[in-house]
């Protein structure tokens, strides 16, 4: 059951785009999505857990709102007594995350703790327990093969504690991704891919584990850009069907954030990282991976990925269910 997974991660043809083919790898996580019922049960959701779902599911917008996303969220922050525990220099960052969607740690990890992190995808690539996913830049959940990146990186508890204080409830980690070169992805935010009844209940972050620079594909976001509305499958006309998930959907959303983008005159910026910092951003932050000037230049990165505790977890480009 666990290797259909992974050799679906590495396939790329037609099966991609059938509803049915999720469908089938819903029943066969059947105990993860069963916990969803209660869920579904209190947003009002008529269906089954193993069917699709995408936002054309809900109707209009839910009042719950993650708390830094309210009008007045500053001034609650600063009165928050998490808050006021933090020093001045993460206060500032976490009060950039309101107006501007993210954070930056800077030297949030060790040079030694970055090696040997670097050390430990390595091995894992080396021996074969992990490898690069149908994008051949990815590697996804290297964490489920090692209990140093699951315990000390992903799970990091200064980590961990500082996203439950950003999102105001308990963030669940959810995926990684380890990149050894960028990217190149274009613009988009992370609520396309793994989106939340009510919205905006997901929160990324990023670490350095080699310094970026203009060469080797730095990773870029739009600041601000979170409080942009969610843009969602109804929005670009992704041409999903009862069966099917629309040709090209990603394609034209992509097409569409460029266009979006440019009409609103959003600015963009660049992380130039040394080892072991950390960006923090927003589930709806627009962020990408620049080209990669200097061919074959690496970029070794890591990305976490958590959504909160209490809200239905889907992924709206290919409409199932989160298998968390
Ligand atoms: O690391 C990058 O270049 C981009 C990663 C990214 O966009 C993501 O994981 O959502």
């Amino acid at each position: 059951m666990f290797s259909l997974q992974k050799l679906f991660r590495k396939y790329t043809g037609i099966l991609r785009g059938l509803k049915i083919v999720y469908v089938v790898n819903n029943l066969l996580h059947a105990k993860k999505l069963r916990r969803n019922r209660d869920l579904y049960k209190r947003y009002g959701l008529k269906k089954s857990v193993f069917g699709p779902i995408g936002r054309h599911d809900f109707s209009g917008s839910s009042p719950d709102i993650p708390w830094l996303d309210r009008p007045g969220a500053e001034a609650a922050l600063v009165s928050d007594p998490h808050f006021e525990g933090l020093g001045p220099e993460m206060q500032e960052q976490v009060r950039r995350f309101v107006w501007e969607g993210y954070m930056i740690l800077r030297g949030f990890y060790s040079e030694e703790e970055v090696e040997t992190l670097n050390r430990e995808v390595d091995r894992l690539l080396n021996s074969g327990a992990t490898g690069f996913n149908y994008t051949r830049k990815k590697i996804m959940d290297s964490h489920e093969e090692s209990p140093l990146i699951d315990a000390q990186y992903f799970r990091n508890p200064r980590l961990t504690g500082l996203l439950d204080l950003i999102m105001g409830r308990p963030v669940v980690p959810f995926q990684t991704i380890q990149f050894i070169e960028g990217s190149e992805q274009r613009a988009h935010s992370d609520s396309i891919h793994m989106t939340t009844e009510p919205l905006g209940y997901l929160i990324a972050s990023w670490t350095a584990l080699e310094e970026t620079h203009e060469g080797n594909g730095p990773l870029f976001y739009y600041p601000g850009s979170h409080r942009l509305p969610y843009i969602t499958c109804l929005d670009y006309g992704a041409g999903n069907t009862r069966w099917r998930l629309g040709a090209n959907s990603y394609k034209k959303y992509e097409d569409y954030m460029e266009a979006l983008i440019t009409s609103k005159g959003l600015r963009k910026e660049y992380f130039y990282a040394k080892k072991g910092d950390v960006l923090i951003w927003h589930a709806n932050l627009l962020h990408g991976g620049s080209p990669i000037a200097q061919k074959g230049s690496t970029r070794r990165s890591m990305v976490a990925h958590y959504f909160c505790e209490g809200v239905i977890c889907y992924h709206e480009i290919s409409q199932r269910p989160a298998l968390i």
